[in-house]
């Protein structure tokens, strides 16, 4: 029998709508949901093929745990829930009974923000654990976007989103929304809303290494060399303080310490370290002052990067000093019928209460730069890493120097799952707890209604039923925490005990409903029910400033002391010379991070793992077009084939990330075909940003032909 639900896309930001067929509980069409009031019909090549991952044989279906018999060889067992659970709190617990709490080492990958049940018990688990050596993919991502907005404003989530609806303006730095459909800013059909944009006379500016699909679209791009958009960021508000072109709200202090600080950024400056013309960054700077609604944005290629925190800083600064925070068109708030940063649902973010062994790095929001992981894996001593624990991640791929952090996490003690798949990382799991897949769980997005560029309410009721004797992922980490906590010798006391498992009691649906129940926004289940496809809320309203700023004095801090004392680092920067090359990453329409290769629909066709590089590097290299190359940085080398591209800024070379899967154990047949490297067996754990992100961008590397 066939059947059409409503359903909805969990793989990126853009959290689309969608119209799912079935047929006998069999999903056989994907489309986009026309009468979402976010997404407008939207799809992607992705979204179509979410039910790939629900019908994969190699998906994981029952908890498995790794065997390895007498020649040495390793298998993986299925084995019951209890045995898996019992298996899973043995080994952790076993790991702080004998040497502390901080011996457990967590992980959480990017998949638990799209899953409501991760939000609500994952975080909750999580810190049944109380360690230190607390990790997330935070920190190879958005770090410096949440470290400048807990400085400026007063908490790590409050994130001004662009109004592209209405913005006549949109500078763009280090994002390629026609690939990545946004982020932190949920932006579902961003084609259409661009063709809008520049229907309607608006301008939308590039500035990217790469010629990328959005820089194509754009009304006009500029090269930028990696790394060094600080400059050219720091140089646009330069112009705007010398020409007078400031209309800052009066709800600011330090911004004449924050212009002070800046003044000797000027565009020439920023010519010589970056190749953006000095006279293009005057323009750009009087054409964003003088526009009706503008508004700047920067994302991963300008956050995974050496001065990701100035730069995000910058970004805000802009907004806030020509006029265009909290306006029509430029930099604006949600109103989410569920506001988890006012409610406190999600907490401020703190900064530096404890540092990270080895390295001393500071921690933000309870968690310390994943750079880190390794070397707290390796270094004896107190506190150190001997059992680890992942949630929905793949560091291995993911994170900075993972061939390295891959043998670490070989040599631990214990390590448990909560995954899918046994990918490259999980693969070293003594045990691994699979969760239900999305299209069996209720859905309503805590995160990206809070970051969208509509005001919308949804709730979506489970597709499909889920397999029998199969747990949500909030049900193994109810059962994980509290089997963990079982075991301990040192126990928390009962009253705490007693909070944790309040915390964990109630199913995340209705903790949605009760928090519906408890807000102002009049949205109700009983609405969201009848209206599965989505309540809209209307487009994000202006004048709410200053009034929800989180700092308790309502005001915005300008000039936050750790990022003006990162302007010395920035001017004595080492700028790499036109005859180096650097590396950046990339993203492709069909590519989910690292684990959506496992489907034949997103990894069929031209294959897209190649180096791209720039056909005058390659020729100085006398290297050909399709040539096997070795690149090289100071922490690896891998082999790849060339490609050349026009697209590529001469002196940059890219990598997609996500890729390097067949490694020995993994359990991914279709992904194992797919060809390519691991970009981050090239990047480096040392380079890091102020706040612990990883500069994953502008990577010096040398390419030699084999
Ligand atoms: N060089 C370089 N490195 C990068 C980036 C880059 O641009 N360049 N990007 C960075 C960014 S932005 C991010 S977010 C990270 C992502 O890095 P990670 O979060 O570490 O990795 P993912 O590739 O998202 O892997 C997610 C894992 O979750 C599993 N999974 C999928 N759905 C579910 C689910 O519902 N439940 C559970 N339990 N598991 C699930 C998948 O099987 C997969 O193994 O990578 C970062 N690394
Ligand atoms: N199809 C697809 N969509 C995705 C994902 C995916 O893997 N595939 N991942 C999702 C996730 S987890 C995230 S965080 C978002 C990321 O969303 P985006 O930030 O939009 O994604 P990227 O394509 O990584 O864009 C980064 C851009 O920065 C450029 N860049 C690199 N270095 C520099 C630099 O130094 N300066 C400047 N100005 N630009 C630079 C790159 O060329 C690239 O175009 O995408 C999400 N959506
Ligand atoms: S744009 Fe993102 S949310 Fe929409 S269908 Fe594609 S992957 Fe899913
Ligand atoms: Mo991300």
């Amino acid at each position: 029998m066939q059947t059409t639900k409503i359903g909805v896309c969990n793989l990126c930001e853009a959290i689309c709508g969608l119209r799912i067929t079935l047929e006998d509980g069999v999903v056989t069409g994907v489309r986009g949901n026309p009468d979402d009031p976010l997404s407008r019909g939207h799809i992607c090549p992705k979204g179509v093929s979410i039910g790939d991952v629900h019908a994969d044989p190699d998906r994981l279906r029952r908890p498995v745990r790794r065997v390895t018999d007498e020649s040495g060889a390793t298998r993986w067992e299925e084995i019951g829930w209890d045995e898996a659970l019992d298996l899973a709190a043995d080994g952790l617990a076993a790991a702080i009974n004998r040497h502390g709490r901080d011996a457990v080492g967590i992980y959480l990958g990017n998949p638990n923000v799209h899953s409501l049940g991760s939000l609500t018990h994952g975080t909750a688990m999580v810190r049944t654990f109380r360690t230190r050596n607390k990790f997330s993919a935070t920190s190879v991502d958005q770090l410096p976007h949440q470290l400048v907005a807990h400085l400026m404003y007063g908490h790590q989530l409050f994130l001004p989103v662009p109004d592209i609806d209405r913005t006549s303006y949109f500078l763009v730095l280090g994002a390629n929304p026609m690939a990545s459909n946004g982020s932190l800013m949920t932006v579902p059909d961003f084609p259409t809303r661009l063709r809008e944009l520049k229907a309607r006379g608006g301008r939308m500016v590039v500035l990217d290494p790469r010629r990328t699909e959005t820089a194509k679209a754009a009304s006009e791009h500029h090269f930028v060399r990696p790394g060094t958009d600080a400059f050219v960021l720091l140089a646009l508000v330069q112009v705007l303080a010398e020409e007078g072109l400031t209309r800052p709200p009066s709800y600011v202090d330090g911004l004449d310490e924050a212009l002070a600080a800046v003044a000797d950024f000027t565009p020439e400056r920023a010519e010589a370290a970056s190749g953006v013309p000095a006279g293009e960054i005057r323009r750009i700077a009087r054409e964003f002052a003088a526009a009706d609604g503008a508004v700047a944005y920067g994302r991963v290629g300008v956050s995974t990067h050496a001065f990701g925190t100035v730069c995000q800083w910058a970004v805000q600064l802009l907004n806030l000093l020509t006029g265009n925070l909290d306006r029509v068109g430029g930099a604006m708030l949600t109103s989410p019928a569920i506001d988890a940063v006012g409610t406190g649902l999600i907490g401020r973010g703190h900064h530096d209460v404890w540092r990270s062994r080895v390295r001393g790095l500071p921690e933000f929001a309870g968690e310390l730069p994943v750079a880190v992981l390794r070397e707290e894996i390796e270094t004896p001593g107190e506190g150190q890493v001997r059992a680890l624990l992942t949630l929905a991640g793949n560091p291995v791929l993911s994170t900075p120097d993972g061939a390295r952090l891959d043998r670490a996490i070989g040599g631990l003690d214990f390590m448990a799952a909560v995954d899918i798949y046994v990918n490259e990382t999980t693969r070293h799991a003594d045990v691994i707890l699979p969760p239900t897949t999305a299209l069996e769980r209720d859905h309503y997005d805590l995160v990206f209604h809070l970051l969208a560029v509509r005001n919308t309410a949804r709730f979506t009721p489970a597709v499909v039923a889920p397999e029998p004797g199969a747990l949500h992922d909030w049900q193994i980490y109810r059962e994980l925490a509290r089997r963990t906590t079982k075991r301990l010798t040192a126990r928390p006391g009962l009253r705490k005990r007693l909070t944790q498992r309040a915390r964990l009691a109630l199913s995340p649906t209705l903790l949605i409903a009760l928090l519906l129940r408890r807000g102002s926004s009049g949205v109700t289940m009983r609405q969201l029910r009848a209206n599965p496809s989505g309540v809209d809320l209307g487009p994000l309203r202006a004048g709410q400033l200053p009034e929800r700023l989180p700092h308790r004095d309502h005001r915005i801090q300008a000039a936050p002391p750790l990022v003006l004392d990162d302007l010395d680092r920035l001017r004595t920067s080492r700028l790499t010379g036109p005859d180096e090359l650097v590396l950046i990453g990339r993203r492709h329409q069909r590519d989910c991070n690292s684990w959506m290769h496992n489907t034949e629909r997103l990894t069929r066709g031209r294959p897209r793992h190649q180096l791209l590089m720039n056909p005058a590097d390659l020729a100085d290299r006398g290297l050909a077009d399709g040539a096997l190359v070795a690149v090289s940085s100071s922490v690896g080398t891998v082999r790849v084939e060339v490609q050349a591209s026009d697209d590529l800024m001469p002196g940059v070379v890219s990598l997609p990330h996500g890729y390097g899967h067949g490694l020995a154990g993994t359990r991914m047949s279709r992904a194992a075909q797919v060809p390519g490297v691991s970009i981050n067996d090239l990047t480096d754990p040392a380079l890091l940003d102020v706040s612990g992100n990883a500069a994953l961008t502008g990577v010096p590397v040398t390419v030699t032909g084999i």
